[in-house]
């Protein structure tokens, strides 16, 4: 991989301080390539860049701010072989999923691309004669986009093609564990005839240039994907100026298996939504709750699956490694917690040393109380709990029994308790006979608590996310005709 630079105004630059940090591989633990270690002055070009061009971007209709999108989305169609393999070596995912990935982020594209035609208003009557109100959707202006490095390109274009779409020029701080995603999004951008400074990519660690992008008086929308650690401090600083600001954070996600469930079903959802992208997704179901008289088969179901999970990152394998070694180590001494707190590791509980790079093996934990730091804390990685109920009003008091509030599955063949849990289970996604996860590009996507602050991204309902509603008034007088 050739060593990654800024792209500021159009132009591939190196950090102003000529500091560098390593892209590494998780897989292997290798250094793919040096990155742009980026600070403030970085943060500050970027940002007069994106200002030289926030009138003329504004200026374009939507349609063609669609069609843009839609020959961005192109682009990426042409190269996404080439971005399924950024992905994979640099977030450690297994090709195929990382090319599943990047198909979601080219529907993502197209999808948004489809808004330009769209982008409805609504007209309404005054109550005085003559009095016409139409609404339109405007850009906010300047928008900063802080990634997250768990689904690098799907949180790339998540955040980059409503942006744009809606008129904002913008400024995007990826992962620095994935910086390499970014970077390809970008040359797509430029060959397909972006102008230069409506999107920049700045490299570098969230805290050298997150706190200058997040308080420059000039970002009128802050957009996050990440934890809700840093999210809140994000949220404070930004609020301060009454910046608008969009976060989607972790999840503590619950999936409630009940005694008339048909748990081979049940028992394949657990594995994917616990374990695949080796549990990093804020959607993964860390907390599998099951009605007792159930409870023993479907452990036995959960185990023998976990035993044929193959690590690696070659075809057919299952999972790979997580992110890097800080997150590593944070399961591992989360680990060691549950089990000083008498939780039984039933399955994993250990670094695999199946490859040199940063592997977990899969962990199932039980007899853990709700209370528990490892009940209570998103781990981020291919470690989940199991918890026994004896009703479906405990399963529903248990998977509220949490910070967070993103999504939640029932397993179950009634269809009353599908919609008592769906109508009583504070989150903002619930899934009936499937996984945690698994929502797509034309679905608003978020939660509740400390999952995000009430916005939706993804959907139409990004627009919300990217632009501002005006209300135009035409009053018309008889007399002049
Ligand atoms: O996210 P961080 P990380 C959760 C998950 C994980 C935890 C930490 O629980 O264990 O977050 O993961 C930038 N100002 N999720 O380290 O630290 C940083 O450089 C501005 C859930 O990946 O939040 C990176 O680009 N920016 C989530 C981005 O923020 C700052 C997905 C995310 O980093 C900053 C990922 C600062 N002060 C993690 N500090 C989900 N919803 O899926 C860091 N950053």
């Amino acid at each position: 991989m050739k060593d990654i630079l800024n792209y500021i105004g159009g132009k591939w630059v190196p950090a102003q301080g000529g500091e560098t940090f390593a892209n590494v591989n998780p897989h292997s633990g290798e250094t793919l390539c040096q990155v742009a270690k980026s600070n403030t002055l970085d943060v500050s070009a970027a940002i007069a860049s994106a200002q030289s061009v926030q009138e003329s971007w504004m200026a374009k209709t939507a349609v063609e701010r669609g069609d843009m999108g839609r020959a961005i989305t192109v682009g990426m169609e042409q190269r996404k072989e080439e971005i399924a393999s950024i992905v994979a070596e640099e977030s450690g995912k297994i090709f195929d999923h990382a090319m599943g990935e990047t198909q979601a982020a080219i529907e993502m594209g197209y999808f948004i691309a489809g808004e330009g035609r769209r982008n409805y208003g609504k007209t309404m009557e005054a109550s005085m004669a003559n009095r016409q109100v139409l609404t339109v959707r405007q850009p906010l202006g300047i928008a900063a986009l802080i990634i997250a490095s768990n689904t690098p390109i799907a949180n790339v274009t998540w955040k980059a093609f409503p942006s744009m779409f809606c008129g904002n020029v913008s400024i995007m701080k990826p992962s620095e564990d994935t910086p390499g995603t970014a970077a390809i999004f970008a040359e797509i951008c430029h060959e397909a005839g972006l102008p230069a400074g409506v999107f920049n990519v700045v490299q570098g660690l969230g805290a050298d240039v997150g706190p200058a992008l997040v308080s420059a008086p000039e970002v009128d929308l802050v957009s996050f994907t990440g934890g809700h650690k840093t999210g809140s401090v994000i949220n404070r600083i930004a609020g301060e100026r009454l910046a608008k600001v969009c976060l989607e954070l972790g999840g503590k996600n619950a999936l409630v298996v009940c005694d008339d469930a048909d748990l081979d079903l049940a028992a394949k959802w657990i594995i994917a939504s616990s374990f695949s992208n080796a549990g990093q997704r804020c959607a993964a179901a860390s907390r599998i709750i099951a009605f007792s008289g159930i409870y023993d088969a479907l452990r036995e179901k959960v185990l023998s699956a976990m035993k044929n999970l193959k690590l690696g990152v070659e075809p057919g394998d299952d999972l790979g490694p997580v992110i890097n070694q800080r997150q590593l180590d944070n399961m591992l001494s989360a680990i060691e917690g549950a089990k000083a707190e008498g939780a039984d590791i039933s399955a994993g509980g250990s670094r695999s040393a199946v490859h040199p790079g940063f592997y977990m093996e899969p962990t199932l934990i039980e007899n853990v109380s709700a209370e528990a730091s490892i009940s209570q804390n998103e781990l981020f990685g291919p470690i989940t709990c199991l918890y026994k109920v004896e009703s479906l009003d405990e399963a529903i008091a248990l998977a509220n029994n949490s910070e967070f509030g993103l999504t939640a599955s029932i397993h179950t063949a009634s269809l009353h308790r599908s919609m008592e849990y769906s109508r009583r289970v504070r989150t903002g996604v619930v899934v009936v006979n499937g996984g945690t996860h698994g929502s797509e590009p034309h679905m608003g996507f978020g939660g509740l608590k400390n999952s995000g602050t009430g916005w939706r991204e993804a959907g139409a309902e990004a627009l919300d996310v990217y632009s501002d509603w005006k209300y135009i008034n035409l009053i018309h007088s008889p007399e002049k005709i």
